[in-house]
Order: C-alpha cells, then sequence, then structure tokens
C-alpha cells in the first residue's frame, strides 16, 4: 500500500510542467523576434544578428522560437523567412498573427511580449 501511494505521488510530480512553461508568460506572436506586433523581414534581421553577430537577444525567447522546439538557432530563421518571403506558414501556436502564450512547455520564457495588445 504504501508503495502504491509513493509511486502516485512520483507519478504527479513528473506529470508537472517543467519551468511552469505551460500557458504561462506573456502573451506574444510566435515568429516576432524583436517584439514589435508584426511578423515581418526585421525579425529575421533580429534572429541572423542574435545569432551570428552579437546582437541583443530577445526579449520574448519564446517568440523567437518559431518553430517551438525550445531552442532558438538557424532552423527558425528557415522557418520564419519561409513564412515571410514565400508565404508558407508553418509556424506553430500561437502563430504570427494570433497573440497568446505558449502552448508547449520550454526552458525559455517570455519576458516582455508587449507587441501582442
Ligand atoms: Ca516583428
Ligand atoms: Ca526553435
Ligand atoms: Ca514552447
Amino acid at each position: 500500500m504504501r508503495s502504491c501511494t509513493l509511486a502516485l505521488s512520483v507519478g504527479l510530480f513528473l506529470s508537472l510542467p517543467l519551468h511552469g512553461g505551460w500557458a504561462s508568460g506573456d502573451e506574444y506572436f510566435r515568429g516576432d523576434a524583436e517584439d514589435n506586433g508584426t511578423v515581418i523581414a526585421g525579425d529575421i534581421d533580429f534572429l541572423v544578428s542574435f545569432l551570428y553577430l552579437g546582437g541583443s537577444a530577445p526579449e520574448c525567447e519564446d517568440a523567437a522560437d518559431v518553430n517551438d522546439d525550445g531552442d532558438i538557432d538557424n532552423a527558425d530563421i528557415v522557418v520564419l523567412a519561409n513564412y515571410v518571403y514565400n508565404a508558407v506558414n508553418n509556424i506553430p501556436a500561437p502563430g504570427p498573427t494570433d497573440c497568446g502564450t505558449d502552448p508547449t512547455s520550454d526552458p525559455l520564457d517570455c519576458q516582455f511580449g508587449g507587441g501582442c495588445n
């Protein structure tokens, strides 16, 4: 009986979201890396600058994680460029035109999100 209770407790603990990533933090447009309220070519420039030229970090990391894989890297630039230049929208929720919070748990945070209200 005791071990059953322990297993249940461990199970509940493991089901809790890490870093409080579920629906926490500010609302944002995914892809709006520079946080100005629209997803445009300037966001690609911002990501290139941040990743390769020592530019400033995005205030809303979740917005810069364009493909929502929990990391900000070149793959995000590819997805963003496809949206901006080829009108291919492979951007996960909340998407580039809907204001919302991150539906998936990850170590990234969204501290500002000022361009989404
Ligand atoms: Ca923008
Ligand atoms: Ca990513
Ligand atoms: Ca996420």
